[in-house]
């Protein structure tokens, strides 16, 4: 068996007023647990470093850079790299990316245990609006301040396996998943920052909201056999509430653990990347079972 002992560290709000700084101890803290219960690997949730500010309307998009990461490694980021370095931890966080040329993406890295960048994703699915819409209880401006991600869903080999990045909105998609299934991928790490409520909908429970995190996450596990790790960013944000439930999901779509509060925390699970071999040489063959040829209108439209 291949063991990858990954912690998944959830997040409890982080304030507008809080800085980078007191936000990277925590994430330390975190780290340093995740290292006590053994850890090698630990996955931090969306936009990690900050509140989650498409909240937040900014008329002069310029005004949101404060939010942005120019460099990282940054001043404020480099003791979380200096920790995992320290611990021989991998790890994996979202951040929102300021490029040199001025381009704007949510997006997440995977660092290895020496502290290095080996992967970046840049979110694809971004919900919500791009102009400020007095009708909603709460903005969701990922439209306004991110463009859609420019790299596609790859697939790195990492700490012994194949393993994937998506973020947030990107778990409720089959593609996001199917795309990395396709590359052999055996673990998606992603992390999400999901509002307890919809705010377009009368109807809508939190349990409703749940089970659809859950059944978006463990079906994307099952039907590609990998496992999932979903990591939140859990509750209330200066009177926004978002939901916990960070989750790890195994290759046959079981929960294995989860979280059951909205605050910092770690769940740690030993995942056995040779656990993925089954699906994908049975059920999920993709070579001896696919039928590409009635799938053409899923990439045509
Ligand atoms: N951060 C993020 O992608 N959140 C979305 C909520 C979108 S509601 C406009 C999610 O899918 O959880």
């Amino acid at each position: 068996s291949r063991l990858l002992t990954v912690a998944a560290a959830q997040l409890g709000p982080i304030h507008r007023a809080d800085d980078r700084a007191s936000v990277v101890r925590r994430m330390i803290a975190l780290m340093e647990q995740a290292k006590a219960r053994g850890a090698d690997f630990i996955v931090y949730p969306e936009l990690a470093l900050t509140t989650f500010f498409p909240r937040w309307y900014c008329e002069d998009r310029a005004e949101a850079d404060q939010w942005f990461e120019a460099a990282m490694p940054g001043p404020d980021t480099q003791p979380l790299f200096n920790a995992a370095r320290r611990l021989g931890m991998a790890m994996s966080f979202g951040y929102a990316e300021l490029t040199p040329e001025g381009r704007h993406f949510n997006s997440s890295i995977l660092v290895d245990r020496a502290g290095s960048i080996v992967g970046k994703y840049r979110k694809v699915h971004l919900p919500g609006h791009a102009e400020l819409d007095p009708t909603r209880a709460h903005q969701h401006l990922e439209k306004r301040y991110f463009e859609p991600g420019d790299r596609g869903f790859p697939v790195w080999n990492f700490e012994g396996g194949l393993v994937g990045m998506a973020i947030c909105n990107d778990r409720r998609w089959p593609e996001t998943y199917r795309v990395m299934g396709l590359q052999g991928v055996e673990m998606v790490v992603l992390g999400y920052n999901t509002p307890t409520v919809n705010g377009h909908s009368k109807t809508e429970t939190l349990a409703d909201r749940m089970f659809h995190h859950r059944l978006s996450v463990q079906a994307g596990a099952y039907q590609n056999s990998t496992w999932v790790v979903a990591v939140a960013k859990a509750g209330v944000e200066d009177g926004y509430p978002l939901f916990g439930g960070t989750l790890i999901v195994g290759p046959d779509g079981k929960i294995v653990g989860e979280l059951d509060h909205d605050d910092d925390g770690v769940l740690v699970h030993g995942c056995d990347l040779d656990a993925t071999r089954f699906g994908k040489e049975t059920m999920f063959n993709f070579a001896a079972h696919r039928r590409v040829e009635h799938y053409e209108l899923i990439t045509a439209r």
